[in-house]
């Protein structure tokens, strides 16, 4: 299992779990690498008893830490503090109202301007692209924070496999409408369903993950189950969940939040400590089992990874 580096502010896995626990998943899922195939399924992507359940070799608490790392978040946190309007507003709500939502069969379509337009089904995915572990800062716009293992591949490689045509500049995301099973979707206050964008390039980068798994278990409903995007130096609306659909666009796409509140919420969104949202600052957040408040790091601690994709612009024009 190949574990991504962060060398602009490390978060490091073997400094942050207690050591046994760590080994013994690393132990894991090398086993269930070797085992291959249906293992591997049942350890990284497609284990539907467990999410929403705690796993027992997940810590339940943040473990200790040095002054390198952060503490992962708990897996109780993660799974239980969510913004997922289509199931509730109320973050504590949502696990809740979430637990039965259908996420088997699943199909996500890959088209818009590519040679090879393809609907893969979850499980074509999983067979298709080793799933990691992408250990990730996820801040919120509402600045909050947490320290997510996720598990998933990159979005680069899925891309590649379509073949993006030469006029293709953007990718836009859409997430699954079923009013149905996400009662959220009968408010007429948002223009459903979710949708968000990257540009090509930003999608391509090497830390932009589609997530299929978080603590090394099946995604938990609650958090984009069973597929869903992980962009780490963005606000975490830009991490669209329960995605049914990828296309390669040549504009711009509209997205929910830059369609509902213009002013607040701009097509890149990235983290950006001197750039206030209208009405809070953005200076600093809460991290989620902490006490008191982090300075905000600019692209979230990725700048240096991902500083040269913005190289040129002017970032509070481009927010
Ligand atoms: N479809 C959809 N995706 C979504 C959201 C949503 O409401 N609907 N909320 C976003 C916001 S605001 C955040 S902070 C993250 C939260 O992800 P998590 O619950 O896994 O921590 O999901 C993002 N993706
Ligand atoms: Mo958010």
């Amino acid at each position: 299992m190949r574990r991504i580096p962060v060398p602009s502010a490390p978060v490091l896995p073997s400094e942050i779990t207690p050591e046994h626990i760590y080994l013994n998943r690393r132990a894991f899922m090398k086993l269930a690498a070797v085992a291959g195939g249906s293992l591997a399924l049942a350890a990284c992507g497609l284990d539907q008893e467990i999410p929403g359940a705690t796993p027992a070799d997940s810590p339940t608490a943040p473990s200790s830490t040095s002054e390198l790392s952060d503490p992962l978040t708990s897996y109780e946190a993660i799974a239980n503090y969510n913004n997922y309007y289509e199931f509730s507003f109320d973050k504590e709500a949502v696990a809740g109202v979430a637990s039965d939502f259908r996420t088997s069969p699943w199909e996500i379509q890959v088209g818009g301007l590519v040679n090879k337009p393809t609907t893969f089904g979850l499980e074509d995915l999983l067979a298709k692209f080793p799933q990691e572990e992408h250990i990730y800062r996820l801040r919120c716009v509402e600045a909050w924070s947490m320290v997510i293992p996720w598990m998933g591949f990159e979005l680069g490689q899925l891309l590649k496999e379509v073949e993006p045509t030469g006029s293709a500049r953007y990718v836009g995301f859409t997430t699954l409408l079923d009013p149905d099973q996400m009662p959220g979707q009968k408010s007429p206050f948002y223009p459903w369903p979710y949708t968000e964008g990257l540009r090509l390039d930003e999608a391509m980068h090497g830390l932009t993950i589609l997530a299929t798994g978080l603590y090394g278990k099946g995604l938990p409903p609650q958090n984009g189950a069973p597929i869903r995007l992980v962009v780490p130096w963005k606000y975490g609306f830009k991490s669209i969940k329960s995605i049914v659909r990828i296309d390669l666009l040549e504009e711009q796409p509209a997205t929910l939040w830059n369609t509902a509140a213009p002013q607040e919420y701009g097509f890149y969104s990235n983290v950006n400590p001197e750039v206030n949202h209208p009405r809070w600052s953005q200076a600093s957040e809460r991290r989620i089992g902490e006490a008191g408040r982090r300075e905000t790091l600019m692209f979230n601690g990725y700048a240096e990874e991902v500083g040269g994709l913005y190289a040129g612009m002017d970032l509070r024009v481009n927010y």
